[in-house]
């Protein structure tokens, strides 16, 4: 199948590469590591092959110094992320995941930007026990993290009913699918009985290969007007098309993400571009075929430019769309006219068509746990004890209490009420519209705060915003602690990226609805610079704003910041 004109790039491949053909099918010797009561902590090399199990190994950052002080090893503890097609869980899940926190993880869960849940702070003899809970309550943690197609994102809010219904079994359909076919996590995690190896059964991967992609991979399906998904930062994404009230295909998208690395142009966000439409059948096909031709193309020598973006961006746009036909065997359709409105969520309770309500709730940096004056966890708690639908974890990292009744529904608003869970309406629109990444104390890769500073940061922006009168007007931030970009922060209409503590670089210029990508702005500012500028430029958006303009277009029309038009020109 491998194109011989196409190439891909020639160099020794990374360590990574050897790692996992070494690893006999994502194995390694984690079940041996796994026992050891020696040290709290794993090898590098089995380290890298357990993202593909949905888990790192990270040590609390707050306390680095002083255990090195005192001459002990790192506090090494592990994240374990979930994977959850389209955010969905019921109610038991999430009480399951309320008590797995507690019991094994630091008593929080953190809601993901790719709509699922994650632990901190489980230790390693805890982390079996952890897999196995989360199995029993019938999810898993397989290719959650790794260089596979991961958690498949779909929009949230199921207020069309059929059409979320449709969409979400697509996104259910594509994760499940896509999963590696190895029994690694069975084995290791499961204590299921070892198959590879054995003359009776030859292990394969027929998509993946042993040598699985060259780095991650990400799919999701937005339902116009809300890209609340941000599909245009996915590898390959899907925008549902309907007509007549009927999902009839979806436009294909590819070649998004996010990631760079500061101070080195050959890396950059990127938009993935729509290249035609596919029938609801066809979906898959397109999900495979592409995900095939990163596999033979990808770089899997420099990782930092292995993502499918650059993989597009090297060879081409349309020479891609032609080798997708040619291993689909059939044309792409034109794509269909499509309209997005915003990227962020819709708070506040919702009718569905089906007559079922709905409530999008806002929590802030995606931290779902007790603070002294806001009992949060144990609202959503009390709220899944009684809840006969689901939780939707959303792309912006809220949650939603879906698809409650009528009768339900009052019930449920007593609670809401007895746990003050709206008081987010009397918060800034500018907040409400908050994403952070985690970043420290456990991301090992921050060089600066996130989650823990955004919301500091934001009670200053929101006395501006308030002299300014803009406390209902929508603008896009987002924080993240180093340029990977997990809050997708080039697509915030006012972003940062840390550069070192207490230092971002700031963006702006990024399109309310997600389509276009931000430009810095000024570089290396605390928060006295962050607020003087934001002292400039809000009072101006107040004025001089046109009907209806958002932030994003108002900063380039205004000559503050130039457009970036792609993301070969984002550094520009
Ligand atoms: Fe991310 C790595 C957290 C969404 C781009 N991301 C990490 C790690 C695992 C750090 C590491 O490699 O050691 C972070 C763990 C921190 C911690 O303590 O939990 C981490 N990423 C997250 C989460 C939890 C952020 C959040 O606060 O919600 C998100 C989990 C998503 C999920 O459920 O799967 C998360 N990461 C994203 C997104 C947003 C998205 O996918 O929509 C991106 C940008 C989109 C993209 O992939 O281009 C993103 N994460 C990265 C990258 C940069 C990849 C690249 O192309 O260069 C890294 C670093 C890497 O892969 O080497 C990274
Ligand atoms: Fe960590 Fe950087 Fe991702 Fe934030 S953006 S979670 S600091 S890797």
């Amino acid at each position: 199948m491998v194109n011989q004109i196409l190439k891909a790039p020639d160099g020794k491949p990374s360590d990574v590469e050897r790692i996992k053909e070494e690893s006999n099918y994502l194995r390694g010797t984690l079940k041996e590591v796994m026992l050891d009561r020696i040290s709290a902590g794993i090898p590098d090399d089995d380290n890298r092959l357990m993202k593909h199990h949905g888990s790192y190994l990270q040590d609390d950052r707050d306390l680095r110094n002083e255990r090195q002080k005192q001459k002990l090893e790192p506090a090494y503890q592990f994240m374990l992320r979930v994977r959850l097609p389209g955010g969905v869980a019921s109610s038991d899940q999430w009480l399951v995941m309320d008590e797995l926190a507690e019991k094994y993880g630091n008593g929080t869960l953190k809601l993901t930007t790719r709509e699922t849940f994650q632990m901190h702070g489980i230790l390693k003899w805890n982390m079996k026990s952890t897999i196995q809970g989360i199995h029993a309550a019938l999810m898993d943690t397989i290719a959650a993290c790794g260089d596979v197609n991961r958690n498949v994102m779909c929009a949230s809010n199921p207020y069309q009913s059929e059409i979320h219904s449709e969409v979400y079994e697509w996104a259910q359909k594509l994760s499940n699918d896509l999963l590696p076919r190895t029994r690694a996590y069975h084995e290791i995690w499961l204590d299921e009985e070892k198959v590879a190896g054995t003359p009776e059964v030859e292990e394969v991967e027929p998509m993946y290969g042993p040598l699985y992609l060259p780095r991650k991979f990400k799919i999701g399906i937005a339902v116009p007007p809300s890209n609340d998904i941000d599909v245009f930062s996915q590898d390959l994404g899907f925008i549902a098309i309907v007509e007549e009230g009927q999902l009839i295909g979806f436009n294909v998208a590819i070649g998004g993400g996010m990631g760079m690395t500061h101070g080195d142009t050959a890396t950059y966000p990127q938009l993935a571009k729509v290249i035609g439409f596919c029938k609801p059948n066809q979906l898959y096909d397109v999900a495979e075929k592409t995900i095939t031709i990163q596999r033979d193309y990808g770089n899997r020598s420099v990782r930092k430019n292995a993502r499918f973006k650059y993989t597009v961006d090297r060879l081409g746009l349309e020479t891609v769309k032609n080798e997708l036909e040619n291993r689909l065997g059939w044309r792409l359709g034109e794509a269909r006219p499509y309209h997005f409105d915003h990227n962020g969520d819709r708070y506040g309770w919702v009718k569905g068509v089906d007559n079922n309500w709905h409530l999008t709730l806002f929590i802030e940096g995606g931290r779902v746990a007790d603070f002294d004056d806001y009992k949060l966890k144990t609202a959503l708690r009390e709220i899944a004890k009684i809840h006969t639908g689901e939780f939707r974890l959303t792309a912006n990292q809220n949650v939603i209490i879906a698809n409650v009744s009528s009768e339900q529904k009052k019930k449920i608003n007593s609670l809401v009420e007895q746990y003050r869970l709206t008081e987010g309406k009397q918060y800034t629109a500018l907040r409400r519209s908050s994403i952070a990444c985690v970043a420290l104390p456990t991301c090992g890769l921050a060089m600066a705060e996130a989650e823990r500073y955004l919301p500091k940061l934001i009670d200053k922006i929101e006395t501006i915003v308030d002299e300014n009168g803009l406390r209902d007007k929508e603008i896009t931030i987002r924080m993240t602690g180093c340029p990977n970009g997990c809050a997708r922060h080039s697509l915030g209409e006012i972003g940062f990226i840390g550069k070192a503590p207490g230092k971002y670089n700031m963006y702006l210029g990024a399109a309310h609805d997600g389509s276009r990508l931000s430009k810095m702005y000024r570089e290396n500012i605390g928060e006295e610079e962050i607020l003087r500028e934001l002292r400039d430029i809000l009072p101006r958006y107040a004025k001089e704003r046109q009907e209806g303009e958002h932030f994003g277009d108002f900063v380039i029309r205004a000559e503050i910041i130039k457009a970036t038009t792609d993301g070969t020109n984002f550094h520009d």
